[in-house]
């Protein structure tokens, strides 16, 4: 089965725990701190395999977690490094960030690879915070939780050239005919209805990848007919054959066909009416075929050349294949993203909580007169996240950080007073002013 579009659930292993521990020496109560720091967790890697050709494996596994690291042990001694969790795709799978919509990768050539969620970082074991001021700390922080990202990943073929036209206009009939590919051919329309590829062979030994879509019909690119699903595929492609079927032989008018056909590709994203195009003018066996490209040919004007063919006898093709072949050499590959959809461009142009956290009020409580008050963002909430609140000591580093952060400030300014409620993630303290 062909799987173009998944969507799944990475999350990076957590970085273990740093580990309070001191040397025991005799007669001394506490030696020295010896508290040893986690291991890193395990990232979650993409890597292209040139043997995939769907994303099916993805569909039945949606979930995926690196290992975590392993905790800080005793005599300094750190805790294991999680083994990184290794993924294969096939060529040409774009992974997006399904909440932003950003592309985090797009991995395109066999062994690409890219970290698609982080592993958390090691926490630091309290021979880590030993000073000349505190030389046996019994401090230590917990591993920094892995990245979890909800993700999309499409697949884009990677092909030279896409044929596309209306529904039975012959497309796959072409592809069957030039390369050893077997599509399905028939007289219905949406025979195809996933890609076909197929290695081309020019007369002159060159050689190329074409692909062979499901038929296009108006309102395509808002998602009629197979719509989106067939021109995803052609966003990587750099030459698109537009197929016409000449013989007008289910009543339609080849150059609307020419025009709607036009129109859809200008409409979907990725600009594919700047690629070059070839127009094939299909069934110049049909009786009506010559008198309609005489017509045709008129209203496209002299700057579009057409190739009539007789697809299903293979007549005309070779013309058209060496003229894709020359235009695949002489044309660069399209970016199919723009800098403002990948991912790091705008990560680092907006961010949204600069100074590390937010702070929201919350409910009023009018008998005791508090009111509650929910902080968040990312930096606060991954320093809450790996505070160990067994160690008072933590607790206190914690209280520190908060305040250097200017949280401390923050509420003050916003309103808060002795005794309200603060809210970080799904805990509750109370606000202590000291004044
Ligand atoms: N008369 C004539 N019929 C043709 C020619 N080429 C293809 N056909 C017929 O047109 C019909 C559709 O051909 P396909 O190759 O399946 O068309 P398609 O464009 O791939 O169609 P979809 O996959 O449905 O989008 C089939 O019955 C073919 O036999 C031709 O050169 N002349
Ligand atoms: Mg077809």
């Amino acid at each position: 089965m062909f799987i173009d579009q998944v969507k799944i659930f990475a999350k990076g292993g957590d970085g273990g725990n740093g580990m309070v521990a001191f040397r025991r020496e005799k007669y001394v109560d506490l030696g020295g701190p010896a508290g040893g720091n986690g291991g890193h967790g395990g990232n979650i890697i993409f890597q292209v395999d040139e043997g995939l050709r769907t994303l099916m494996d993805f569909r039945y596994n949606r979930k995926f977690e690196a290992p975590s690291g392993g905790k800080g042990l005793t005599k300094g001694c750190h805790g294991a490094n999680a083994d990184d969790l290794v993924l294969l795709v096939p060529p040409g799978t774009t992974v997006f960030d399904n909440e932003t919509d950003l592309v985090i990768a797009d991995l395109i050539h066999h062994g690409d690879r890219a970290v698609i969620a982080k592993g958390g970082r090691a926490g630091r074991g309290n021979m880590s915070f030993a000073t000349h001021k505190n030389p046996a700390p019994s401090i230590a922080e917990k591993g920094e939780p892995g990245q979890e990202r909800e993700l999309r990943l499409e697949l884009k073929l990677l092909a030279d050239a896409g044929l596309v036209g209306f529904p039975s206009v012959g497309k796959s009939t072409i592809l069957a005919n030039v390369s050893a590919a077997k599509p399905k051919i028939a007289a219905y329309h949406f025979t195809t209805i996933t890609p076909n590829i197929g290695v081309v062979a020019t007369e002159d030994r060159r050689s190329f990848v074409l692909a062979d879509l499901p038929g296009l019909i108006e309102g395509a690119h808002e998602g009629h007919g197979l719509g989106q699903q067939f021109l995803r595929h052609i966003e990587r492609t750099r030459v698109i054959i537009h197929v016409i079927d000449m013989g007008g032989t289910e009543g339609r008018d080849p150059y609307e066909d020419y025009l709607a056909i036009n129109k859809e590709l200008a409409s979907y994203r990725y600009q594919l009416m700047e690629r070059p195009m070839i127009v094939v003018a299909n069934k110049m066996d049909e009786p009506m075929a010559e008198e309609n490209l005489a017509r045709f040919r008129e209203q496209v004007g002299p700057d579009v050349d057409v190739f009539p063919v007789i697809a299903e006898l293979n007549e005309g093709l070779e013309d058209v294949m060496t003229r894709a072949m020359d235009l695949i050499e002489t044309t660069p590959e399209f970016p199919i993203y723009s800098e403002e959809e990948i991912e790091e461009v705008v990560v680092y142009k907006y961010r949204s909580d600069e100074e590390g956290f937010t702070i929201s009020k919350g409910n009023e409580n009018v008998a005791t007169r508090t009111t509650e008050w929910i902080l968040g963002g990312e930096r606060l909430e991954k320093l809450f996240k790996m505070t160990n609140f067994d160690h008072e000591e933590s607790v206190e580093r914690f209280a520190r950080t908060m305040r250097l952060m200017g949280v401390d400030q923050g509420l003050r300014d916003r309103g808060a007073k002795n005794g309200d409620t603060i809210w970080i993630l799904d805990y509750e303290f109370e606000f202590m002013d000291e004044e």
